[in-house]
């Protein structure tokens, strides 16, 4: 993730998903990531561990909110800022076709 404002301005970006589709991103472990400053156009990258407790072909709201700070205690998932910007997108929760995993384990026997 980048920002297009490449001003030197401090930016911070955090990232919310609703896993639990009660409309709020104020539960525990929804807050899933959170930038370090983004000033002129730093870029943002990172991994997003899902939880086990999500269903498969739910929908999640995700929320990226960047906002011109340098405190990260200032960006939250609802509210108001002076300059930044907010998107929502919408994700599927699906099961990766190159999942990988045991499905059973049988005695072959002795090896000779
Ligand atoms: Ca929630």
């Amino acid at each position: 993730m980048s920002s297009s404002d490449a001003n030197n301005n401090n930016k911070i970006a955090k990232i919310f998903i609703d896993y639990n589709n009660n409309g709020t991103f104020t539960d525990d472990n929804e807050l899933v990531a959170t930038s370090g400053n983004l000033a002129n156009a730093a870029a943002f990258t990172g991994n997003i561990a899902v939880p086990n407790t999500v269903s498969i072909g739910n929908y999640l709201r995700m929320r990226i909110v960047l906002q011109e700070t340098s405190n990260a205690a200032d960006v939250n998932a609802c509210g108001t800022y002076a300059k930044g910007e907010t998107q929502d997108y919408r994700l599927l929760v699906i099961n990766p076709s190159n999942d990988v995993s045991v499905t059973s384990i049988t005695n072959t026997g002795s090896l000779e």
